[in-house]
């Protein structure tokens, strides 16, 4: 069950830590890092959300740049959670490795599955993560592999019909911290368009957090806008990601250029 434990980067007092903002009884929302770079990611952590991801699976990022980015971010002291490109435990501890709160793991779609990201996360003998915390540990006092275990995210991603299908098992599994749901790999998993809006999605979608609830694990979605963003608080998700960097900077230029030619 996760409530809030200790842990985060431990000694900075800068950083509130991921499980905490999690926790709360407010709905945490997150930004979407695409873009690559620091300063972006700097810049979408000054913004104000309650955690940033910075995404390595479709965000147009690489090893080195996720690396400064964590550190834009971990300047600010803002949680920062990478999506990994796929369920790869070679991905998912160096992502750990170079100071991710948490991770985001893509098309988790089984028990075993599941089992197999959380003991990416955590050492033994909670899970099989190699000993190696490079930058995880700077400046943490006390790092250890029992805090680190403690206080490490696993978010993973029931965006298929078969996952969905498992969500109970798939909960129920040790040590899932949180399900993130991909709405558009949903939407195709069930022959619809990935911008789909049927009410079948949507009445699937929107049964996810009170299974999610009597498991203690959190309910996370992806949000392509601000109105999806409210509907989907509406149904109890508490984890909700924000329209990406990229989709809001699209936005809010066409709307000026929109006005400056009218
Ligand atoms: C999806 O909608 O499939 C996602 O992965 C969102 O990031
Ligand atoms: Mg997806």
């Amino acid at each position: 069950m996760l409530q809030p434990r200790p842990g985060g980067r431990g000694s900075d007092p800068l950083t509130v830590s991921l499980r905490e903002a999690l926790t709360s009884t407010k709905p945490a929302v997150g930004g979407w890092c695409v873009i690559p770079g620091s300063f972006t990611a700097e810049v979408m952590a000054r913004a104000g959300f309650d955690w940033v991801c910075i995404d390595v699976q479709h965000g147009l990022i690489g090893y080195q740049e996720m690396l400064s980015m964590l550190q834009a971010v971990g300047v600010v002291g803002v949680p920062a959670l990478v999506r990994v490109p796929w369920n790869d435990p070679g991905w998912i501890m160096k992502a750990l490795d170079a100071g991710a709160a948490g991770v985001i793991v893509p098309m988790v779609n089984s028990p075993a599955e599941a089992v197999a990201a959380v003991g990416a996360c955590r050492y033994p003998p909670d899970g099989y993560r190699s000993w190696g915390p490079t930058r995880a540990s700077l400046g943490v006092a006390d790092y250890s592999p029992a805090l680190a275990n403690s206080s490490v995210i696993c978010a993973v991603m029931v965006e298929t019909v078969p996952a969905l299908e498992r969500l109970d098992e798939i909960v129920s599994v040790p040590g899932v911290d949180a399900v993130f749901i991909g709405p558009s790999d949903f939407a195709l998993s069930m022959g619809f368009g990935p911008r789909s809006d049927e009410p079948e999605h949507r009445r699937q979608l929107e049964a996810v957090p009170a299974v999610c609830r009597d498991h203690g694990v959190v309910a996370g979605i992806a949000c392509g806008s601000t109105e999806l963003l409210e509907r989907w608080r509406q149904a109890g998700y508490t984890m909700l990601a924000a329209p990406s960097d990229l989709v809001t900077l699209r936005r809010a230029t066409a709307e000026m250029l929109d006005s400056v030619r009218r």
